[in-house]
């Protein structure tokens, strides 16, 4: 069959056989937790249960990371999912009046 009369998405300079869709990956970002000495570890293993996601035994080796090495990776997200993460995070610290801190960094 001539290239002419070949359906779209079989003909040879078409974009379907010969490249990619061009689909631009967002720029990711590491949630960064850091370690004081008030914030209780029980609320910091709630936190990367109930916010981040993780499992119980997750949580605990993060947290312990982040208790013994000063700072940890929560997670790693897109800018506005890593945002609300830790909107989220602040406020309930604030409720609890923890001084807990976390930062954002470009991976
Ligand atoms: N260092 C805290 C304690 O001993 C626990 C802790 C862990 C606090 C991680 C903050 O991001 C943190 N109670």
């Amino acid at each position: 069959m001539s290239d002419e009369r070949r359906p779209d998405r079989e003909r040879q300079g078409g974009t379907q056989l010969q490249e990619r869709p061009k689909l631009k990956k967002p720029p990711l970002y590491k949630v960064l937790l850091h370690n004081d000495d008030y914030t209780t570890r029980e609320f910091v293993v709630l936190v990367l249960r109930d916010i981040f996601r993780k499992s119980e035994s997750d949580a605990v080796q993060i947290m312990m990371h982040v208790h013994n090495n000063g700072v940890g990776i929560a997670g790693v997200y897109t800018y506005e999912v890593a945002e609300a993460k830790v909107d989220k995070t602040m406020n309930l610290a604030r409720q609890f009046e923890f001084p807990l801190q976390m930062t954002l960094e470009a991976e």
